[in-house]
């Protein structure tokens, strides 16, 4: 038996080094060291043996069993560093090969006329003020001197939510909101409100059913006409370059006495007369006006001591015109092959 102990374990060596990987080497871990294996059966046939011979083959069947264990393990650990480096090996990168390219956003050509317009505004000291998209019929309509029935509702076909709610059709409610809330010991209001608006137009190129506005209120002591028009003027003038024409016309608004709309010459025909400008000649760009009496009064303010002008434009229109975009869907349709020709060049690749 002590014989045939050194042969297996001489055999088992043999072996264990020339497994080539981990799951080999498991196979004869069972194979040999297993409940099944040679030396768990010399171990259980020891009862049969002379009581002399017991503690000799139970120290050799030991030192066999701790011999195979032991080099199991080292071969274990060689077998396991080369998996190892095998892997590294597999997973070996490039570090100079160039990365990907992330392609970086830029501003939408229309939040880029917006924010042009917001820092013009704030520059002249103007602060930015915000409002429910979702709005009361009252701001919408009834604090801009519009009362319920009016006829001048008609102008502006709306999305009712409710019977008192709705998404609003202009800027405007902010004006009422902003008076309502004032306290002119904090000095004149001089606010603009950039905002999306919604009305049941029918898209061509020049409306669409959901665009954005600009609203402009200066409500103090002392402000006129004047005002207005010098304002107009250096918004003109800013964005579209001297060269530009512009017109007021007469208008009519409920919540501005007098009322004025400006137009800007057309970019496409110069001012004959095409498609984009309806053959006018003009594009209307804003409203505008001196606050009615009625809207400071229904706002709590006395139309004795303060005055006021107010206006709303149309960035999309402003957009149109500065860049020569002739059909407003264009910004709404998010063609990359027309986004891409207005990315902003300091902030990135396009
Ligand atoms: C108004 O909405 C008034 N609230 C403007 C105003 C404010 C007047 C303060 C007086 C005082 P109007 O409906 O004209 O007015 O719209 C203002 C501007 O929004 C227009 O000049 C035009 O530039 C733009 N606009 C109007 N309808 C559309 C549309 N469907 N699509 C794109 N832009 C539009």
């Amino acid at each position: 038996m002590l014989e045939a102990l050194a042969k297996l374990l001489n055999n088992a060596k043999e072996e264990i080094d020339k497994a080539v990987n981990l799951k080999e080497l498991n196979d004869l871990r069972v194979k040999y060291l297993g409940k099944k294996g040679p030396v768990t059966e010399i171990m259980k046939q020891m009862s049969k043996l002379p009581a002399d011979e017991k503690p000799l083959v139970g120290a050799k069947a030991n030192e066999v069993r701790t011999a195979l264990t032991e080099k199991i393990t080292k071969k274990e650990a060689i077998l396991e560093e080369e998996a190892i480096s095998k892997q590294l090996l597999q997973e070996k990168i490039d570090v100079t090969l160039p990365g990907t390219k992330v392609k970086k956003g830029v501003a939408h050509l229309l939040t880029q006329v917006i924010e042009e317009m917001e820092n013009l505004f704030i520059s002249m000291g103007y602060k930015i003020a915000e409002g429910p998209e979702v709005e009361l019929d009252y701001y919408n309509f009834e604090a801009l001197n519009l009362p319920q029935g009016h006829p001048a509702r008609d102008m502006q076909d709306s999305f009712y939510i409710t019977e008192n709610t709705l998404l609003r059709t202009q800027t405007s409610p902010v004006q009422a909101r902003t008076m309502e809330k004032h306290d002119f010991k904090d000095g004149p209001i001089k606010i603009i409100c950039p905002g999306k608006v919604y009305r049941r137009d029918n898209d061509d190129a020049t409306h669409s059913h959901q665009f954005t506005q600009i609203e402009g209120l200066v409500v103090g002591e002392n402000i006129t006409f004047a005002d207005l028009k010098g304002t107009l003027t250096v918004l003109a003038k800013t964005m579209f370059g001297e060269e530009r024409e512009i017109r007021l016309r007469p208008s009519f608004f409920p919540f501005t006495e007098p009322s004025v709309e400006m137009d800007i010459s057309c970019f496409k025909c110069g001012g004959e007369g095409c498609r984009v400008c309806k053959g006018t000649g003009w594009i209307e760009i804003l409203g505008a006006g001196m606050v009615h009496p009625n809207v400071l009064e229904m706002s709590g303010i006395d139309s004795k001591i303060y005055s006021g002008f107010a206006f709303g434009l149309g960035p999309e229109r402003v957009a149109m015109l500065k860049y020569a975009v002739d059909d407003i869907r264009h910004l709404y349709t998010n063609d990359l092959r027309f986004l891409n020709q207005f990315s902003v060049k300091e902030t990135g690749e396009n």
